[in-house]
């Protein structure tokens, strides 16, 4: 039986792509609600509802897991999602927090993502669960996925609105910064650059594909069958036009994706 992961768009391709890496033999079921992004700037009520609709779809492809990959549905719907549903549930911003928690030495720790991930407070409240003193520094960087999208991964103005927007953070002393959201790790390069090499980097993908290993272990879930060519391992649907999709999954999974579904969601 396979994974389901699921996102506001193409985003959550590159939590797809760290499960594929650190867990080959697990076969993917991959939505993005490509009708419906951004996520980011909506409110909890809708983004819980379409993570409802998409946990539903994903139901009717048999999976035995689900990992919720997008930043902003982690931090609005995870807790409500793992209530409804009787299968094992993951979201990206547990494991990132715990991973920041575990590395900030001098307790401040930097959170950029959406807008709607930086208002729910989520990061800050697992950071605290793990290490009590941390002071979390938030701030929504929302141009960043455009930016992304575009291609604009190494950019003169990608350069630009970071340091504008870490301009604040940069001076807040802080020794650690997530990237929290899903678009961010394509920019790591600027980020680093922008922040100093002082500053640790917690992506917070690498850490969810840990997590998801270590539950399929702890459920008895883990698959022992062999790694199968990419088309047999990986499903991928969209909820509107394919094209953007595939061209941007194309660019960052290491194999070209060769089908794509499309799918009315609010139909779940
Ligand atoms: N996938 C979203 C996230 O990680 O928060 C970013 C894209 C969006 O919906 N704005």
């Amino acid at each position: 039986e396979p994974i389901g992961v699921f996102d506001s768009g193409v985003g959550g391709l590159t939590v797809a792509r760290e499960i594929m890496r650190q867990i080959p033999n697990e076969r993917i079921v991959y939505f993005g609600d490509t009708a419906r992004v951004p996520y980011g700037s909506k409110s909890k009520e809708t983004v819980t509802k379409y993570s409802r609709q998409i946990i539903r779809f994903l139901q009717t492809e048999n999976v035995k897991a689900i990992v919720i990959a997008c930043n902003t549905a982690s931090a609005f719907a995870l807790d409500t999602m793992q209530k409804e549903f009787d299968l094992p549930i993951i979201g990206v911003v547990k494991p990132g927090a715990k991973m920041a928690a575990q590395t900030t030495k001098n307790g401040k720790v930097g959170l950029i993502g959406t807008e709607g991930t930086i208002r729910s407070g989520v990061y800050a409240e697992f950071i605290k669960s793990f290490k009590p003193d941390v002071e979390v520094i938030g701030k929504a960087c929302p141009l960043f996925v455009p930016l992304v999208e575009e291609g604009m991964w190494h950019d003169t103005i990608t350069d630009q609105m970071a340091q504008r927007y870490l301009e604040g953070l940069k001076q807040q002393d802080i020794d650690t910064l997530i990237m929290g959201c899903t678009h961010y790790p394509l920019l790591r390069s600027t980020i680093q650059k922008t922040m100093g090499e002082h500053v640790n980097l917690v992506n917070p993908a690498y850490e969810t594909a840990i997590e998801l290993k270590n539950v399929l272990e702890r459920e008895s879930l883990a698959n022992i069958c062999e790694v199968d060519s990419p088309s047999s391992m990986y499903r991928f649907y969209v909820s509107d036009a394919a094209d953007k999709f595939k061209a941007f999954a194309n660019a960052i999974l290491p194999f070209d994706i060769t089908m794509t579904q499309q799918i009315n969601i609010e139909q779940y």
